[in-house]
Order: structure tokens, then sequence, then C-alpha cells
């Protein structure tokens, strides 16, 4: 039985738990209790055995318009200083399952920068990115000018967060932010059959490949590949490599424990 929130839509499926980002008024517009019910919900579902993936949605026209501008217009220095404003959002870096973003219309700003802490972005035809925040007088805060930067490289981050312009699904994919385009009609369809693939699993595996993967924006490549063979060596200590092996060569499909 899901919980009720406030500002989200929790919808659990076989083993995948489907997040709707849900305040339409506002075109999902990031406030403290969208941040508050994701990072709790994000909490359960970590200590959930039976969730094997999450997916991250907004509607039809919005992913998420960025981070709440009527909220933030009042804010000043000392207060964002010492409330350490925003920093709350980083409990859903910290979520180590796997988190899939299934974006349509816009991901702009804060919106961006919450798909970007997704693992993946799975889009629609429809989705818009951007950094508009200098549009604002600002600049991005929760990984704009550093995931971004990570995912498509200088010439397209500085593009974005300079100019605050938007682009389409296509140049997304082409410069590497987004894993898979598809039709607005495909969307949820596609990202959910990607998390229940991934859902059914070893867990372990599952989490250590995320783990690795993520390792390699934060080291060098002889740290990072040392890393990822210990992470390889440990596997073989787990019932679910015997049963995935006897598996394949008794050419028959693999049943994990800890799936
Ligand atoms: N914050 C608050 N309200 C918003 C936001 C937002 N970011 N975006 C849209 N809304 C509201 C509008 O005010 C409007 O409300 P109302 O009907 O009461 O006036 C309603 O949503 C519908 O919006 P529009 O009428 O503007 O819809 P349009 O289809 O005409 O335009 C746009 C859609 C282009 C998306 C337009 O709404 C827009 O430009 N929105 C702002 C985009 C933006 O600048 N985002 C960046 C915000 S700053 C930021 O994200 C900082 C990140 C760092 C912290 C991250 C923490 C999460």
């Amino acid at each position: 039985m899901a919980e009720s929130y406030e500002t989200l839509l929790v919808e659990i499926r076989d083993g995948v738990a489907i997040v709707t980002l849900n305040r339409p008024k506002a075109l999902n517009a990031l406030n403290a209790t969208v941040m508050t019910e994701l990072v709790a919900a994000l909490k359960g579902f970590q200590a959930d055995a039976a969730i094997g993936a999450v997916l991250l949605t907004g509607s039809e026209k919005a992913f998420a318009a960025g981070a709440d501008i009527k909220e933030m217009q009042g804010l000043d220095f000392v207060d964002a200083y010492l409330g350490d404003f925003i920093s709350g959002w980083d409990g859903v870096g910290a979520f180590r399952k796997p988190l899939i973003a299934a974006v349509a219309g816009f991901a702009l700003g804060g919106g961006c920068e919450l798909a970007m802490m997704c693992d993946f972005i799975i889009a629609a035809d429809t989705a818009r990115f951007g950094q508009p925040e200098i549009t604002l007088g600002i600049i991005p805060g929760m990984g704009g000018t550093q995931r971004l930067t990570r995912a498509v490289g200088k010439a397209k981050a500085m593009d974005l967060c300079l100019t605050g312009r938007m682009m389409d699904a296509a140049e997304a994919e082409r410069c590497g932010l987004v894993a898979r385009v598809v039709p607005y009609e495909r969307l949820l369809d596609e990202a959910v059959e990607a998390a229940h693939k991934i859902a059914g699993f070893s867990q372990p595996a599952v989490g250590m490949a995320k783990e690795a993967v993520d390792r390699a924006f934060e080291q060098t490549l002889s740290e990072g590949l040392r890393f990822e063979r210990r992470l390889f060596h440990s596997l073989f200590a787990t019932d679910d490599q015997k049963e995935g092996m006897a598996a394949f060569i008794e050419k028959r499909r693999a049943v994990f424990k800890n799936r």
C-alpha cells in the first residue's frame, strides 16, 4: 500500500515504484514540500526490499519547470546560506537503487537538475531541457553547471547556462543528456519496461553497477578501474552469480534470489 502525499502520486507495480510529480497548476515547480516528500518516499523505497527500481515522472506538459520561483523570491543571502537552501535535494542523489527519469514537456532549471540526478533519462519527443536561471539573475544551484557539463561537455553546458535557451529532445539525445527518445504516447510504457527489467536482476549487481558508473565521475581512470574490479570480484560471493551463470548454461531464465 503506497503512502499518500500532497505533491506526489505513488504507484507500486511489480517491484517498481512509479512516482509522479503532481503540482499541475505550477507546472510541477519544485518547492520545499516536493523535496521533503520525494526524499521521504525514496527513503521508504530504499528500505523496502521488494522495490527494485524507481521511476520519476511528471505531466504531459512538464516534468518540472524548475525550483518554485514564488517560494524563492523573498529569500536573502543570509537565510539561503545559513539554511543551506536546497541542500535537502542531496537526498535524491544519495538514493542507492536505480532511479529513472521519464521526461515529457518542460524540464527546466531545478527540473533539469532533478532529471540529471536520476541514473538515466528517457525523454518523450516533446521534452525540452534548459537551465534558464540566468534569466532570473541567478545560476543553477543543484548541479546544472556540474552534472550538465559532465553529461554534455563544456560547449553545450556554457550555451545553455549562459543563454538560458531550451533544447529539444533530439538535441538532448544527440549531446548525450538523455538515453532514449520515444514518442510521448510510448514514454511511460518504455520507462516502466526498463524499470521492470532492472528490478528483475540481482539487486547487489544492479547496485554495484550504479555505484561503479557513478564513480567514473569522481576519480581517475586507474582508480575507477580498481574500484570496478573489487566490486566485480565481490559479486562472485553471491548466490545470484551462481544462479545467473547456471541459468545461462542450462538455457533457462535466471531466477535471482536477491531481486
Ligand atoms: N515556479 C513557480 N511557478 C511556476 C514556475 C516555477 N518555476 N514555472 C511555472 N510556474 C507557474 C506559473 O507562474 C503559472 O502560474 P499562474 O497560473 O498562477 O500564473 C503556471 O505555472 C503556468 O505557467 P505559465 O503560465 O508560465 O505557462 P507557459 O506555458 O506560458 O510557460 C514555461 C511555461 C516556459 C515553463 C514558463 O512557466 C516558465 O518560464 N517557467 C519558469 C522556468 C524557470 O525559469 N525555471 C527555473 C527556475 S529557477 C531554478 O530552478 C533554480 C534551480 C536551483 C535550485 C533547484 C532546487 C529544486
